[in-house]
C-alpha cells in the first residue's frame, strides 16, 4: 500500500535522565529502515531533553495534551507549548488514560481536534477490554471511540489510529495476527463510511499490545497493519528490530 509504515514508542511513566539518554543514543546510532516513520513518546518531563538529543528524522510525541489554549489548568500542557518545543505528535486516548484517569470518548475527541487544529499529529488509541471482546462488542466499542473523533474532525491525514486491545497491553498476551487484522479491516471500513474513502485508504492503523521483536514480523505482514505502538519493548534495544519489522 502507499501508507508509510509507522512505529511509535510509548515509554509510559518510565525512565530517568540517564536511561532516556541511553535509549536515545542507541536509536541515534541504529540503522533504522528509512521507509519507516519513527516517533517516541517519553514522559512530559523529558520531552525537551529527548528533542535536544535525538537525531533528525525521528519525531517526538507527548503522551497526552490538553484541549484548552492556555490558562488556569494546573498540571496540563497545551498544544502550542508542544509546538513551541518541536514536539510534533501526541498520543491521545490511551487505554491507561481512559481507564485510570477516566477519560471519555468525548474528551479524547476534543483533545484530538485541539491537537490537529494546532498543527500536532495525533496517535489516537482505541481498543476493547477482555469483557467487551467476550461479549462480542469489540467492533462497537472501537467504532464508538473513533466516531467521537469523526464527529469533530473531517481531515484525518494527521491521525494515526492505534488499535490496542486492553487485554493485550503489557500482559505478554499479544493479539493473533488474525485477531488484529480483523479489527484493523473493520476500522478501515468504518473510516470509509464515517469519514471518507481517502481516510480509509490513507490512514495508518497501527497495532499495540505486547509487541516484541519476536512477534512483529508476523503481524507486519497483515494487509491492514501499518505499524506498531510499542510500550515495554520501546525501552529496550530490541525496539530497533520492531522499527525494522518490514525488512
Ligand atoms: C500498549 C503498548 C504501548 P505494551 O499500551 O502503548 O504497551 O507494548 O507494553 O503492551
Amino acid at each position: 500500500s502507499s501508507r508509510q509504515f509507522f512505529v511509535g514508542g510509548n515509554f509510559k511513566m518510565n525512565g530517568t535522565i540517564d536511561s532516556i539518554k541511553s535509549i536515545i543514543s542507541h536509536l541515534n546510532d541504529a540503522k533504522t529502515d528509512s521507509n519507516t516513520e519513527v516517533v517516541i513518546a517519553p514522559p512530559a518531563l523529558y520531552l525537551l531533553l529527548t528533542r535536544e538529543h535525538l537525531r533528525k528524522g525521528i519525531e517526538v510525541a507527548a503522551q497526552n495534551v490538553f484541549d484548552k489554549p492556555n490558562g488556569a489548568f494546573t498540571g496540563e500542557i497545551s498544544v502550542a507549548q508542544l509546538k513551541d518545543s518541536n514536539i510534533t505528535w501526541t498520543l491521545l486516548g490511551h487505554s491507561e488514560r481512559r481507564v485510570i484517569l477516566q477519560e471519555t470518548d468525548q474528551f479524547v475527541a476534543d483533545k484530538t481536534k485541539a491537537a490537529l487544529d494546532g498543527g500536532i499529529g495525533v496517535i489516537l488509541c482505541c481498543g476493547e477490554t477482555l469483557e467487551q471482546r467476550e461479549a462480542e462488542k469489540t467492533i462497537d466499542v472501537v467504532q464508538a471511540q473513533l466516531q467521537a473523533a469523526a464527529d469533530k474532525v473531517k481531515d484525518w491525514s494527521k491521525i494515526v489510529v492505534a488499535y490496542e486491545p486492553v487485554w493485550a497491553i503489557g500482559t505478554g498476551k499479544v493479539a493473533t495476527t488474525e485477531q488484529a487484522q480483523d479489527v484493523h479491516a473493520a476500522i478501515r471500513k468504518f473510516l470509509k463510511s464515517a469519514v471518507s474513502q481517502e481516510a480509509a485508504d490513507q490512514t495508518r492503523i497501527i497495532y499495540g499490545g505486547s509487541v516484541s521483536e519476536k512477534n512483529c514480523k508476523e503481524l507486519a505482514k497483515a494487509e491492514d497493519i501499518d505499524g506498531f505502538l510499542v510500550g515495554g519493548a520501546s525501552l529496550k534495544p530490541a525496539f530497533v528490530d520492531i522499527v525494522n519489522a518490514k525488512q
